[in-house]
């Protein structure tokens, strides 16, 4: 049996797959998502696996949990910081402030506090990999990004910081920014409007969260001595749409 990896978000989408693939490849498991009957499924179906039943945002909860891990999960060897979301596609004038705190709340804050409980127990052990979900609507705009892609820019840049501060800690962190992919992700973004959130997939294809799962695994599969940085990934059938020019 392998040492344990950390997923945030493994309630569904990229979580929920890599947490398959990284027990199908022998590593322990601790879960983390907010809807427990999710996490105990996962849990019942994959075995070895601790389940962490907090909202990430939750920020004494979640210490207390890490503090509270047993020890034969607290070898932890990989992190994914992937728990978060877009809400709504509106134009700031329009938006909800309230979801862009839930944004900035989950997305950012919440994966500092994951990062900050969990590097002491990496660098006690000189070894680790964290991988941090950001998106290519971190280095890309489109309208309606506005909040949720600075939320990624901001992972995007933290990721290769933390790396100058792991430096002689053996632990490797590399950003994975995908672009479309079928998950919950624009059900939870229009909020539960299966209409809208069918159209972004229409006629389309998309990566599956298998696929990021696959990308994960080679990663952590390549030698030690290799980081990977920053990891764009799209559809073969996804580019860019090009500038907007307002016409007079
Ligand atoms: P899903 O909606 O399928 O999964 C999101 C996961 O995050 C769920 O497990 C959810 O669990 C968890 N989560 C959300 N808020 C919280 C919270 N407050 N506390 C704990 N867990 C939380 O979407 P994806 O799998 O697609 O998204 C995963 C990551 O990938 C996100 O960071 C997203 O921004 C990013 N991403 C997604 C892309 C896409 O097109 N799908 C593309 C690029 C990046 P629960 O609700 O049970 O708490
Ligand atoms: C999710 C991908 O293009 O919907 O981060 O922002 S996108």
């Amino acid at each position: 049996m392998k040492n344990t990896a950390f997923i945030t978000g493994a309630t569904s989408g990229f979580g929920e797959a890599v947490a398959r693939k990284l027990s199908q490849n022998g590593y322990k498991l601790v879960l983390l998502g907010r809807r427990k009957d999710r996490l105990e499924k996962l849990k019942n179906e994959l075995g070895n696996a601790y389940i962490i039943n907090v909202d990430i945002r939750d920020k004494n909860a979640l210490f207390k949990a890490i503090d509270e891990l047993p020890s034969e999960f607290r070898d932890i060897e990989i992190l994914l910081n992937n728990a978060g979301l877009a809400l709504g596609q509106e134009r700031v004038m329009e938006a909800n402030l309230d979801d862009f705190e839930t944004m900035i709340d989950t997305n950012i804050k919440g994966l500092l506090y994951a990062t900050k409980a969990i590097l002491p127990i990496m660098s006690q052990r000189k070894s680790g990999y964290i991988f941090n979900l950001g998106s290519v609507a971190g280095a890309w705009p489109y309208p309606g990004a506005n909040v949720y892609g600075a939320t990624k820019a901001f992972v995007k840049q933290f990721s290769l910081n933390l790396r100058n501060d792991v430096k002689g800690e053996n632990i490797r962190v590399t950003e994975i920014a995908p672009g479309i992919a079928k998950t919950e992700f624009s059900v939870v973004r229009f909020k539960g409007d299966e209409a809208k959130s069918d159209a972004v997939y229409n006629s389309t294809k998309y990566l599956k969260a298998e696929d990021i799962a696959g990308i994960v695994l080679d990663c952590v599969n390549l030698p030690k001595s290799v980081n990977i940085n920053s990891l764009e990934v799209m559809p073969t059938t996804q580019s860019w749409a090009g500038f907007f020019f307002e016409k007079e």
